[in-house]
């Protein structure tokens, strides 16, 4: 562990933050906590940002709490998003902890502090189910076909049940706890990620068989095909574990309301980790072609789907009124991720980056920018908007000091309690974030009023297919983020010294 230093920042700040006290709420008021953690959706993708597409079940959690305005993932892409979500440290601050493969070994150390691990000391049974994409097992990447360890279990996790990577990677199986789920011994998984060698074992893959595939690929993604869709990567055995990408949503809804059922009585913590709306976007028949916006769509409206069904049975339980829900996504939205979907064909009206610039794997806003709903009927009031800045990497010491939790300062180094706009008493919130955007190659700062993007020598599109400005320029960038939310106006030249403050403090904190 990095220099356990245990650290409880309500047992300073008592007096000065009221919704920081536990004094206020007694062990049996501890409220539940459900966290949606979504997959590429758009600030623009929900109905209540100005979305086409209904989504009814999300917006009810708007209209049972806040709605936030300029609230972050720490991360254009999934891996280091999620990794400063646990953590409370940026991802930036060592290497490789961009998006990772399907065998990557596990990225969060098992001795350093965690959000769950906090969660669990404050007397939480805790749970993730679905997409994990942190990396699994020692140094050598995952055991498939033996006890995959370390992993969710050793980050602060009683129950799991998780997607390894992403839904676009192989192994196309689920995880449950420390193994491979309906793994047949004599079918033994094997999975490799050297392009160069090429495939391993029988099964076809989507470059030489396009005519299997239930959907075409449009870049990468065309190596092993598993339920009719090829994947990044190659896989042999397994055939009995192998997920159908139609029941997804269901039996992650099912795990959840099981979690839940068997913790109603008890304060629980459910990271829901959904697919939705990664690509493949192949949703259970029962969506297909419910929306006029193609698979994009329908999956929108089968995550709508999988909300109602979470707060259903909260209502079902009487927890819905102290349980704090929070919904949220991992990065922001993207059109062509890799499969033919017609998802920019089909889109019509909606814009699912709002009226920002960029999009998944973007510095520009829309990269990291992402819907941000809070509602916890006993706790705070409803149908409110807060345009404080909110980083997700402030979710640790925030609950921390609500809870009145010990946690390692040390590890989670860059969380900082923001409860108070969690709860929409402070609408200011954070000073400045540092986010890194591509796949980690791109830093820059943003507080709450300005953006700067160092000069850098990097491709101004995303270099595959998604159409997407990454924000590397050879000049400097500075946005007025206020009077200018669009990032169309560079005021770099006009304000030098506003850019060597902002420069000085990335560097700063680059350290
Ligand atoms: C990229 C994939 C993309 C997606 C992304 C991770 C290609 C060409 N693109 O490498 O499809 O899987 O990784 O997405 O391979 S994320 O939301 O999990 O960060
Ligand atoms: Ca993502």
């Amino acid at each position: 562990m990095n220099n356990f230093f245990l650290y409880s920042l309500c047992g300073i700040g008592a007096s000065m933050a009221l919704s920081c006290s536990k004094g206020d709420i007694t062990d049996e008021e501890r409220p539940n906590v459900i966290l949606i953690y979504t997959d590429d959706v758009g600030y623009g993708d929900v109905a209540v940002y100005g979305g086409k597409i209904p989504t009814p079940n999300i917006d009810r959690i708007a209209q049972e709490g806040i709605r936030f305005t300029n609230a972050y993932a720490t991360s254009a892409t999934s891996t280091p998003s999620r990794f400063s979500l646990l953590t409370g440290e940026y991802a930036w601050r060592e290497e490789g902890r961009g998006v990772v493969q399907g065998d990557a070994p596990s990225l969060i150390s098992t001795d350093r502090d965690t959000w769950p691990k906090m969660m669990q000391r404050a007397g939480y049974a805790t749970s993730v189910v679905g997409k994990w994409h942190l990396g699994l097992g020692g140094e050598d990447g995952p055991d498939w076909n033996g006890k995959i360890f370390p992993g969710p279990l050793e980050t602060g996790f009683d129950y799991s049940y998780i997607i390894p990577a992403t839904n676009d990677r192989v192994p196309t199986v689920y995880v449950k706890n420390h193994y491979v789920e309906n793994l047949d011994e004599d079918d033994p998984i094997k999975v490799s990620f050297d392009f160069n060698k090429g495939p391993i074992g029988d099964r076809p893959t989507g470059i030489d068989n396009p005519e299997k595939l239930k959907m075409m690929w449009s870049h990468g993604h065309n190596h092993t095909i598993t339920n009719g869709i090829s994947r990044i990567g190659y896989m042999k055995g397994g055939e009995s574990a192998l997920w159908r990408d139609e029941d997804i949503a269901d039996n992650l809804v099912d795990k959840s309301v099981d979690f839940i059922t068997n913790h109603k009585d008890e304060p629980f913590f459910l990271y829901f980790s959904t697919i939705d709306i990664h690509v493949p976007r192949i949703v259970h028949e029962r969506f297909q072609g419910i929306t006029s916006y193609g698979p994009r769509g329908d999956m929108m409206v089968q995550l709508d789907w999988s909300v109602g069904a979470l707060l259903d049975v909260l209502e079902k339980y009487g927890l819905r009124d102290n349980t704090i829900v929070i919904f949220t996504s991992d990065n922001g939205p993207v059109l062509d991720d890799g499969y033919v979907d017609y998802a920019r064909e089909m889109l019509g009206e909606h814009k699912p980056w709002g009226d920002f610039r960029g999009g998944k794997y973007s510095a520009f806003e829309a990269g990291t920018k992402v819907p941000f709903l809070v509602s916890w009927p006993n706790g705070i009031e409803k149908n409110r908007v807060n345009n404080a800045l909110f980083s997700q990497v402030d979710f640790f010491a925030s609950f921390a000091s609500f809870l009145d939790e010990e946690y390692s300062v040390d590890d989670a180094i860059d969380s900082k309690n923001h409860w108070d706009a969690l709860m929409g008493i402070d609408l200011y919130g954070r000073y400045s974030l540092v986010q890194h955007a591509i796949r980690d190659e791109l830093s820059y700062i943003r507080n709450d009023g300005f953006k700067f993007i160092p000069s850098n020598d990097g491709p101004e599109i995303v270099p595959w297919g998604t159409h997407i400005e990454t924000g590397f320029s050879k000049k400097d960038q500075l946005y007025d983020l206020k009077s200018d939310p669009g990032e169309t106006n560079n005021i770099s030249k006009r304000y030098p010294d506003l850019l060597d403050e902002l420069r000085m403090e990335l560097e700063d904190k680059l350290k």
